[in-house]
């Protein structure tokens, strides 16, 4: 398996720097929005969006997760006939008018933040959704598209994106393998 670095610790903290002003650019401060992160990664990954709105504003946005398991255990996708499927929700923020960004960290056919969104609708009516993630990687099956991304790595479809975060990992990274 061949390896190639795609994003060091650095590299991370200045995207995701980058990401929240561009948040509260687009959105013109940070009034009135929820982060939502799609576990697992993109839990911590919300975490440190807001925690930099927080150093550059001054507001604390609300936080909630979603858990969607995607194609059973293996990474190898089996989606042929399955869609990923929502396993909990953790917002206790109302939606309601809000704007709710999800955070995820790989973006790759769309199925993910398409259940995602469902999930949130379920439970309220934003005023709109935006997504951000920290890798784009292609292959989208869905009309989807990312209003933040940290880096568009187009990969082919059996490249395999590692994303590691030192909340969860022993560190921060982000590499490319190849079989
Ligand atoms: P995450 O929950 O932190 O996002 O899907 C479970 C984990 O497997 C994900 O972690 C993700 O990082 C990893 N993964 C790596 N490659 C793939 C892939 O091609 N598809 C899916 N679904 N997950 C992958
Ligand atoms: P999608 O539903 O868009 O096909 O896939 C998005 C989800 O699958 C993300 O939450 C991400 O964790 C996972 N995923 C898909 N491809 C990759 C990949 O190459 N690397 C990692 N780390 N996760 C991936
Ligand atoms: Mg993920």
């Amino acid at each position: 398996k061949k390896k190639t670095e795609i994003l060091d610790q650095p590299a991370i903290n200045r995207a995701l720097t980058r990401i929240a002003h561009e948040i509260l650019e687009k959105n013109k401060g940070g009034e009135n929005l929820l982060l939502v992160g799609i576990k697992t990664r993109g839990v911590p990954i919300s975490r440190r969006v807001q925690e930099k709105i927080k150093q550059i504003e001054n507001i604390t946005v609300p936080i909630g997760e979603l858990d969607i398991t995607l194609y059973r255990d293996d990474l190898q996708r089996v989606t042929e006939n399955e869609d990923p499927e929502l396993i909990e929700t953790n917002i206790e923020e109302d939606p309601t008018g809000k704007k709710v960004i999800l955070v995820d960290d790989v973006l790759y056919t769309g199925r993910t933040v398409r259940a995602a969104m469902d999930a949130v609708m379920d439970i309220g009516r934003p005023s709109q959704m935006q997504l951000a993630v920290l890798i784009d990687r292609g292959h989208r099956e869905l009309p989807i598209r990312a209003d933040y991304v940290g880096k568009n790595t187009p990969t082919s479809e059996k490249e395999i994106i590692g994303v590691q975060l030192i909340e969860i990992d022993d560190r921060d990274e982000v590499s490319l393998y190849e079989n």
